[in-house]
């Protein structure tokens, strides 16, 4: 190893940041939603559809949700603490689950009338005439696909909720009349009353498994009619039928399905009601806000498409040419100035000939003039307080604008900008008045004389701020000239690592578009959601996925994207004091396994993984991550310690003493999501030990509170410890009760490898070899998080090879198990986001680690990631690094301390000490 100077390496490292020209490009339009490309600026966010003849612009505003502030704690819970821990300490699991799902969930929003409104349905209120019987005339109706798997959403009616009837006509074939008959509907979601020829013949509220037998002579050979009245309550509605398509629903004799009449096709339909009463809901979903529309008035053939992301701009692009005429569009959604921009222009003058509008999935939507060029989209949540606009101002060049039937309507222009801001009256968590109106005025008065290039100027220069922190290139650059679509297709096989390196850095982008100071925190949809229903409500799931979310941001050098998830941690500290109270008697602060915009931290869904102690716990781990990271003592001081101190209060107030064993357990709690509710499941103490390791080394850095730390060391060393079980796994549980054949996508008793680092190859490898065991059994294959996990995993077991394997399942196309979709969105499936930021993270882990005393370079690199270099990435303890590599050894490296220290750094095996003076880089080549 030898010295290098400075000025050799910067221009070593000079040709990486230049060369960086990063995109995801198409050679057709997008389809589906996700082949759309997403930009945002942390609030606002869009999805480029990238039509020639109609562009579909999906935009959210992060801010619009259902629900409202409101009580989410039952005031009681407490009272029944001792006896479901008790329940659980003799055995008996299910009694404690049966008491814990009545006395110990959350507080659900209010529940509408549904007994008055279902007899009002079943009275045929709003309907004229009785569409179960054969003589009714039903030729007004129109049709609808039956059945639908993703509900009547799928088939156009995004929102309905309420009541719907369905009717056909089946013909039986001779000799069917004197047997016994089944009609197999299997899903539909929520009632139905199913009648053949106006009799009833069935009805459940099941979702599931519908197969009627239908009664003698109810049949008889030649037409027959079904009419289906269904009732949804929320969420996917309709004859949903088999998630397996190739199984139709229909009719067939008993035991000879073989011989089944299929029934899926097109069905008559009417919407009886769409005012189904309101479900009551633990929380609350993340809605969609809009679309903007731009029908292009040229012809519809069009040649040399293209459209594209470009990941060091932040700005989308689509080109084409009709009738030798080439279009092109930018967008981008500006930090800055508050706005998504799109410019419209063509190589020629007056081309642009266009109508475009606003419309919404909300059914209490309004669209308007709003005079000077400007219109207005006001959208009202169904299910709670929010409220939004969003204004639409045009500028053009040339040509002439005017409305027309709703539409605003261009002529002869050689240019036109769109720009569109959203707002909405969600203040923060408990205030709703704000003023979406004078939002979206004020951000248009800052508008004002300004150019779309000085906005385009603005917003490169604020996003760049944060992009260009960090630079990668793993191999070479070979395959970008191949369309997005192709690269992903192919990578499993190709050796494509430039992919890979692209893949960080959309992670990067993501994070940046999705996160910024003053936002909200990356939800599992990031800030992108077309669904009034999307899965899981697009909210924030604390027992892996919001986490996930962050992964990125130490070692990929995002520190500031943190910030919303610092305020939220903030907010639901407060809010989760109340719920620490209410149900646990105990001082500090508890989140369970979700929250919402509305902080709500009371447990969810059911008892049987709703009810999991340890969301505090993890997030307070980002805290410290952050000081780790920065070294910012201040943060440490003021909002980091004192929240970290509140969660460890909580946790030295809630543990137990498990009479079994001795030690202090944490019960009731669950190991997400399955084994059902449990005392001691081996991930809640991890991420308490690993509090309390933190709190204890904060209070020393700060020389504050001695004592406390002292009892957080003195329950430390009485914690359940880790355990290895008769199949040579780490235990997942108090008890050896691991399945070697169980393959949950959870892998929560790895939580000590990571994220946390309670086991570890330097703290004890015999430990570390049972957890690696336990991630062979549990296998490759999982969720798109799980395997953005397990890339992370087995970087850790500094096994590149195996985390590569999972880089490439979780880069294949989105299939039904995890992968990505065309914009290289993470597929759950459905999109989840958190898939993108922990398969960054993972492969950054593979890249470098610094969880040790010993930073470590390369700890997990494949083969085929023999060449690379980074630059600006981050390890623990205030240090920013570039390196090159080659052969997989390193050729390059400097690094940069916050502070003057000493540091120990593994480079090609061998541990070097390092002298470093602050802010000084210290250059080596190998
Ligand atoms: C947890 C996971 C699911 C999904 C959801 C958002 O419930 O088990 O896979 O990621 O969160």
């Amino acid at each position: 190893m030898k010295k290098l100077s400075f000025l050799l390496l910067g221009v070593f490292f000079a040709h990486i940041l230049s060369a960086q020209n990063y995109q995801l490009w198409y050679d057709k339009p997008a389809q589906k939603w996700t082949d759309a490309l997403p930009l945002g600026n942390g609030r606002i966010g869009a999805m480029v559809f990238a039509n020639p003849s109609q562009e579909r612009i999906q935009f959210n505003e992060e801010t619009l949700w259902t629900g409202e502030p409101r009580e989410y704690n039952r005031k009681d819970a407490y009272q029944y603490l001792g006896q479901i821990r008790q329940l659980l300490q003799e055995g008996k699991q299910k009694e404690a689950e049966a008491l814990a799902e009545k006395q110990f969930m959350g507080l659900k929003s209010n529940e509408g009338k549904r007994e008055t409104w279902i007899a009002d349905m079943l009275a045929l209120k709003g309907i004229s005439g009785n569409p179960s019987q054969i003589n009714f005339d039903d030729s007004s109706w129109k049709t609808m696909t039956v059945p639908s798997y993703e509900g009547w959403e799928a088939v156009g009616y995004e929102g309905l909720d309420g009541a719907v009837w369905f009717r056909t006509t089946i013909d039986i074939p001779e000799g069917w009349e004197n047997q016994t008959l089944v009609l197999d509907l299997n899903r539909i979601r929520d009632y139905d009353y199913t009648y053949i020829n106006g009799k009833l013949i069935g009805s459940s509220q099941h979702t599931e498994g519908r197969k009627y037998q239908i009664p003698a002579n109810t049949l008889h050979v030649g037409k027959n009619l079904i009419a289906i009245q269904v009732l949804n309550f929320s969420d996917k509605g309709g004859i949903a039928g088999y998630k397996d398509t190739s199984r139709h629903i229909g009719i067939y004799p008993v035991g000879q399905e073989d011989k089944k009449i299929s029934l899926n096709g097109q069905w008559k339909y009417f919407i009886q009601s769409d005012e189904a009463p309101a479900v009551g809901k633990y929380q609350a979903d993340y809605q969609p806000f809009g679309d903007l529309y731009i029908n292009l008035l040229h012809g519809k053939e069009y040649q040399n498409y293209r459209r594209s992301l470009n990941l060091a701009t932040a700005e989308s692009q689509t080109e084409y040419s009709v009738d030798n005429v080439v279009f092109k569009r930018e967008y981008l959604v500006s930090q800055p100035h508050q706005v998504l921009a799109v410019r419209l222009s063509a190589n020629k003058a007056h081309q642009i000939n266009l109508e475009s509008f606003l419309t919404s999935p909300h059914k209490n939507y309004s669209f308007k003039s709003l005079g000077n060029n400007t219109w207005g989209l006001s959208v009202k949540v169904r299910n709670g307080g929010l409220f939004g606009k969003a204004y639409l101002q045009i500028q053009q060049k040339n040509g002439s604008v005017e409305e027309q039937a709703g539409k605003i309507v261009i002529k002869g222009a050689d240019e036109v900008v769109f720009y569109l801001t959203a707002a909405t009256n969600f203040i923060n968590y408990q205030n709703i008045s704000g003023n979406p109106q004078k939002r979206c005025e004020e951000v248009f008065s800052k508008l004002k004389g300004i150019s779309y290039e000085q906005i385009r100027k603005a917003h490169q220069a604020e996003y760049q701020k944060y992009y260009k922190r960090f630079a990668i290139e793993l191999g070479q650059d070979a395959k970008s000239h191949l369309p997005t679509d192709v690269r992903l297709a192919n990578f499993g096989k190709d050796n494509d690592p430039s992919f890979a390196a692209l893949y960080v850095q959309y992670g990067r982008y993501l994070l940046i578009s999705a996160s910024r100071a003053g936002t909200q925190p990356s939800n599992l949809q990031g800030i992108w959601n077309d669904l009034l229903a999307p899965p899981w409500g697009s909210k924030y799931t604390t027992n892996i996925n919001a986490e996930m979310n962050y992964w990125p941001t130490g070692v990929l050098n995002l520190i500031p994207t943190q910030q919303p998830l610092i305020q939220m941690i903030t907010d639901l500290y407060k809010a989760g004091q109340t719920t620490a109270k209410n149900y646990y008697n105990a001082r500090g602060w508890v989140v369970h396994h979700n929250t919402d915009l509305w902080r709500g931290t009371a447990p969810i869904n059911a008892s049987n993984h709703g009810i999991w102690v340890s969301g505090a716990g993890w997030l307070s781990q980002h805290l410290w991550e952050h000081y780790q990271y920065t070294q910012d003592k201040e943060f440490l001081r003021k909002t980091a310690y004192p929240i970290m101190k509140s969660a460890s209060e909580f946790f030295v107030d809630f543990l137990v003493k498990d009479p079994k064993t001795g030690w202090l357990i944490s019960t009731p709690s669950n190991s997400p999501e399955q084994g059902g509710l449990v005392a001691g499941p081996s991930m809640d103490h991890q991420i308490i030990r690993e509090l309390y390791k933190n709190t204890i080394k904060a209070s020393q850095i700060l020389g504050i509170d001695y004592a406390f730390a002292d009892t957080l060391s003195q329950q430390y060393k009485q914690i359940a410890p880790n355990q290895i079980g008769k199949h040579g796994q780490l235990q997942e549980w108090l008890q050896d009760l691991d399945d070697p054949q169980n393959n949950h996508r959870h892998v929560s008793h790895l939580w000590g490898v990571h994220p946390g680092h309670d086991i570890g190859w330097d703290i004890d490898s015999t430990m570390m070899k049972a957890a690696r065991q336990s991630l062979i059994y549990r296998g490759d294959e999982g969720t798109g998080w799980s395997l953005a996990w397990k890339i992370n995993f087995w970087a850790r077991f500094h096994e590149g090879e195996h985390a590569l394997q999972l880089v490439k399942m979780l880069l294949r196309p989105a299939t039904s198990a995890g992968g990505s979709y065309l914009n290289l969105f993470d597929a759950h499936p459905p999109f989840q986001i958190d898939g993108n930021f922990g398969g960054a993270a993972g492969i950054a882990e593979m890249l470098i680690q610094s969880q040790t005393d010993i930073i470590e370079l390369l700890p997990a690199l494949p083969k085929d990631w023999s060449e690379g270099k980074v630059k600006g990435i981050q390890a623990r303890g205030g240090y920013i690094l570039n390196y090159a590599w080659k052969n997989g050894k390193i050729k390059e490296l400097s690094i940069t301390s916050k502070e003057s220290t000493t540091c120990k750094i593994r480079i090609n095996q061998v541990v070097h000490t390092l002298k470093l003076q602050s802010n000084k880089p210290y250059l080596i080549e190998f």
